[in-house]
């Protein structure tokens, strides 16, 4: 039998005098490694295979001796050396292999469909430089390449490879693999993870790079720059590369168990996460046709075994790639998309509804609904908006294939790993069932009113509070208050989520200060976000919010009560330290525009109250937590659909407005100007008031007020502890693996139990 101490030991043999957090973290790692790959991957007669061109994996090392139950051994082993995991774990480099939600929902989903023993593995690509990492020190984004694989990682080369033909030329595929242990059930799946044999240096600054040399970096970054053309099509053989891969690997096991290619769909479940690789099924078309299946019936088994999920209702990410473009990446899919366009077109004479247009574009997400045995949505009133408008013509065709999939999160990183004091107060509280099944949160209702509870609460927030400051002092060198409101809005910068509308309220609570109304208490208003390298709008809003921080701790009148802190570089293990210390769960985004939001979810289970519009998962987290313990605002997403039907929505008539019109004109005002850049700010307040696409003067008032309302709320310790209590007590249905349990039930069906 492998122990973890017997492992490590032997890791660090040959270290002179004390290991550093460095050699502890790779012996740990090793030790994990061994231990995981003595377990078995979940077995049945149908296994699913999740592709996704973003796996958001996080730090691994925490979370995989939380899976393997040997979190206190290896600390009580760490605690022989001086020091702890949450110590030595910042050494641990972060996988960036995606950009947000998208990405970090495809690692919740392999940790719980490992955890509920359900056969399934990750599909996807190892980008050696991930997302880039940002850089905030001059006020404004700077990008670099964020290397992570050397010298330790958690790849195993698994030996196998594959060839993929593209852009004329033959490159092979390695396969490496991640492993994904369930939570304390001996499974351990696996993240196939593709990439090429010889991978090109990072570039020694930015993250431009050589975009033909396709041998080099085909997998250097996860969506290379595609403002122009070369940019674009490296996308394309991005994910040719991996769900051609992908789909010779799924061929070589149904093969390797003893299966005929026609059994496909009742051995195999594909999920395809958004369009990026859609791609898939006319590859396995033309996998199949080639192995001697007749094309329909090819088409026939790949229908039956492909599922697609839609993220977004926003136009331009719903993908849409030029015929010349695969020409040039993977010609021989051209045709097989074309007989597709024609089978579709025999199905429906709705010319909206084809594949291949009359501009000669591929439209990725109609292929996929066409050919996907279900289509989801990732919230009820985001699969509702699909249903009723995005794709209404769709759903009049296929109703019965609609879906809906509330997404959710894997308490096992989102509460026990990142918030052990919390978790300890509620195994305390309502015993340890909620560690295995998170509804067994609902328990906690009965002691919401229990004023010790309230108090213990209290006390645990304000120490994640206290370890959130020590941890922006150690990394980026701010001061904050612990005692002040910590509002925390974590996502990335996009117009539709309205950062922008959030410092409009920090000029608003500026200019109070200024004219003398000081708050109860001090606010500090955290972000952490990253803007697309070639989104410039979203790039001015961080530039805004970078010189609103300064301006504010520059001024002895208003730093005591007001200070915005701008977590450099975001991402999963920053999300690790700020989640537990939120009191204020921004989510603001405008309604009809965020298809779900998962850390509304992270936080609302970390005891923090949404202050949010009606979208997306909102919606259904309200709902649950009640109206009286969340501050809600906005109009409805109806209205909005409606106003951007009519074209009725100017932002010029809300700019007159007297309230409005002197926050938006300090954007540009001397006091901004003097340390800004008047290119980037001009641009903004340009957009303020003669585009405003995402509407943020639309709600800007009646934010202002909410988000009042609730700082005063704030100021009743224990009502407001109380509104926390409610909100993790309700949070347990944004489990992901309630979230799984129904795409198996619903979709994938691979659960060994039912005996599919
Ligand atoms: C996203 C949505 O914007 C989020 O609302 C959603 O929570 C996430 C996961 O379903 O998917 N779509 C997208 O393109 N990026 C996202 O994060």
């Amino acid at each position: 039998m492998k122990d973890l101490n017997v492992i490590v030991e032997r890791e660090l043999a040959n270290v002179e005098g004390e290991p550093t957090a460095q050699q502890l973290i790779e012996a740990l790692m090793v030790a994990v490694r061994e231990l995981q790959g003595d377990l078995e991957p979940a077995k049945g007669e149908r296994k699913l295979y999740y592709f996704s061109a973003e796996f958001l994996m996080g730090r691994l090392l925490r979370a995989n001796l939380i899976n393997l139950g040997l979190l206190d051994e290896a600390e009580a082993l760490l605690a022989g050396y001086g020091t702890t995991l949450a110590e030595v774990e910042e050494a641990e480099p972060e996988p960036s292999l995606g950009n947000g939600g998208l990405g970090r929902l495809a690692a919740c989903f392999l940790d719980s469909i490992a955890s509920l023993g359900l056969p399934g593995d990750g599909v996807g690509l190892n980008y050696h430089y991930g997302l880039f990492r940002q850089d905030l020190s001059h006020g404004i984004q700077e990008e670099h390449a964020d290397p992570w694989i050397a010298p330790q990682s958690w790849l195993v080369d698994t030996g196998r490879a594959f060839w993929v033909q593209l852009r004329g030329q033959h490159l092979l595929a390695k396969v490496y693999d991640v492993q994904i242990p369930g939570y304390q059930n001996g499974v351990c799946n696996q993240l196939h993870l593709f990439d090429v044999e010889n991978p090109a240096e990072p570039p020694a600054e930015g993250i431009d790079f050589d975009k033909q040399d396709l041998a080099g970096n085909l997998t250097s970054f996860l969506y290379p720059d595609d403002s122009d053309d070369a940019g674009r099509i490296l996308r394309v053989c991005q994910q040719y590369f991996m769900v051609s891969a992908g789909a010779q690997m799924i061929l070589a096991d149904l093969e390797a168990a003893g299966h005929a290619l026609t059994e496909l769909p009742e051995h195999v479940a594909i999920q395809i996460n958004d369009t990026h690789p859609s791609m898939v099924i006319p590859e396995l078309i033309r996998l199949l046709t080639e192995r001697g299946i007749d094309f329909g019936t090819a088409v026939d088994l790949v229908q039956r075994t492909c599922n697609y999920t839609n993220h977004t209702i926003l136009a331009e990410a719903l993908e849409k790639w030029p015929v010349s473009y695969l020409e040039t990446v993977a010609p021989q899919i051209v045709p097989i998309i074309k007989k597709l366009d024609e089978l579709a077109r025999e199905r429906t004479d709705n010319p909206g509804l084809s594949i291949w247009d009359a501009n000669d574009t591929i439209h990725m997400a109609h292929m996929d609904v066409h050919f996907a045995s279900k289509v989801n949505g990732v919230a009820e009133l985001h699969t509702e908006i699909l249903e009723t408008s995005t794709m209404k013509d769709f759903y009049d065709l296929y109703p019965e294939k609609f879906t809906n999939k509330t997404n959710g999160v894997t308490f096992r990183r989102w509460l026990m790993g990142c918030n052990e004091p919390l978790a300890q107060m509620l195994d305390d509280t309502i015993g340890c069932a909620w560690r295995t099944d998170a509804n067994a949160l609902e328990d906690l209702v009965q002691h919401v009113d229990e004023e010790e509870l309230q108090n213990r609460f209290l006390g645990v927030k304000y120490h994640r509070k206290e370890e959130l400051a020590k941890w922006l002092k150690d990394t980026q060198g701010v001061d904050v208050n612990p005692d002040a409101v910590f509002d925390v809005q974590i996502k990335r910068l996009h117009q539709y989520k309205r950062q922008q509308m959030n410092a409009l309220y920090a000029i608003w609570k500026y200019r109070q200060i200024k004219a003398g109304v000081k708050p109860a208490r001090p606010l500090v208003m955290i972000f952490g976000a990253k803007a697309a390298p070639a989104y410039t709008l979203a790039k001015d809003t961080i530039h805004l919010l970078c010189l609103l921080s300064e301006l504010f701790a520059n001024d002895p009148e208003v730093a005591p009560y007001l200070q915005i802190v701008a977590v450099e570089n975001y991402n999963v293990s920053a999300a690790e330290h700020v989640i537990p210390a939120a009191d204020i769960s921004e989510q603001i985004s405008l309604a009809s525009k965020e298809a779900s939001g998962t850390s509304n979810m992270k936080l609302m289970a970390n005891g923090a109250v949404t202050l949010g519009t009606m979208d997306g998962a909102n919606v259904e987290i309200v709902e649950r937590a009640g109206e009286e313990n969340a501050y809600i605002f906005g109009r409805s997403s109806e209205d909005v659909i409606d106003l951007y039907d009519t074209g009725s929505y100017h932002p010029w008539d809300y700019w007159r407005d007297p309230e409005v019109e002197p926050l938006v004109d300090f954007v540009v005002s001397p006091e901004l100007l003097s340390t800004g850049d008047p290119a980037s700010l001009s641009r903004l307040y340009k957009d303020f008031i003669a585009a405003d696409y995402f509407m943020a003067l639309l709600d800007v008032k009646d934010y202002i007020s909410t988000k009042e309302r609730c700082l005063a709320d704030y100021e009743n310790r224990n009502a407001w502890a109380r509104k926390a209590l409610m909100n993790i007590a309700r949070s347990g249905h944004f489990s992901s693996d309630r979230t799984i349990a129904e795409y198996d039930r619903d979709i994938w069906h691979v659960n060994p139990e039912l005996g599919q």
